[in-house]
């Protein structure tokens, strides 16, 4: 068990840390699950920063992440990160979900962040297979900050029980 990584069940508007993540779609103009919570509790501050953006370089590809203010969530910074879709697992997409992880990490340690909260990115909506997202997540950040003094903490919020079950499970084995 790394002691810089942990696990909680629960809703990522409300945990304590410098920056949460996001589970954004290329678009980066909302959506539903986390990226909907997200918005809703940011409130349209959120919104127009990732208009900004989106004027800018246009859509964020898959693998890819941005980063804005919090609005209304009293969290330093939001990482807008785009995950693959699951096309069955031969359209790279394990790839692109180490890419996904890769670059949030990269984002929060640019800009001084200590502290991040992951969702499973992909493992709703774009239906990624929750086993196997979960230990691309976990074996990508664990081998992240081994390397790396920041982020310090990462903590992975999960909402549904199966995934807080596996996420224990993998974090217990390292
Ligand atoms: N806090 C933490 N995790 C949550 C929350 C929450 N408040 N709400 C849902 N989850 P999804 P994706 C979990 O579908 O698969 C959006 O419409 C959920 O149980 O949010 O990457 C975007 O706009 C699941 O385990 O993201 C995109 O179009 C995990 O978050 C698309 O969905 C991810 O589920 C992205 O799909």
């Amino acid at each position: 068990m790394s002691e810089r990584m942990s696990v909680i069940q629960g809703d990522i508007t409300r945990v304590e840390v410098d920056v949460i993540v996001n589970a954004a779609n290329p678009s980066l103009m909302g959506g539903g699950g986390v990226d909907g919570a997200i918005h809703h509790a940011a409130g349209p501050a959120l919104l127009a920063a990732c208009e900004v953006i989106r004027r800018q370089q246009g859509d964020c590809a898959p693998g890819h992440a941005v980063i804005t203010e919090a609005g209304n969530i009293p969290v330093k910074a939001v990482i807008h990160a785009v995950g693959p879709v699951w096309h069955g697992g031969d359209e790279h997409e394990a790839e692109l979900l180490e890419q996904t992880y890769r670059n949030s990490l990269d984002l929060a340690a640019a800009n001084g962040y200590r502290t991040i909260a992951f969702p499973a990115i992909s493992t709703g909506a774009y239906g990624y297979p929750k086993e196997q997202a979960a230990k691309i997540a976990v074996d990508t950040v664990y081998r992240y900050i081994g390397l790396r003094p920041l982020p310090e903490q990462v903590v992975f919020v999960c909402f549904d029980d199966e995934n807080t079950r596996i996420y224990q499970q993998l974090l217990a084995q390292l």
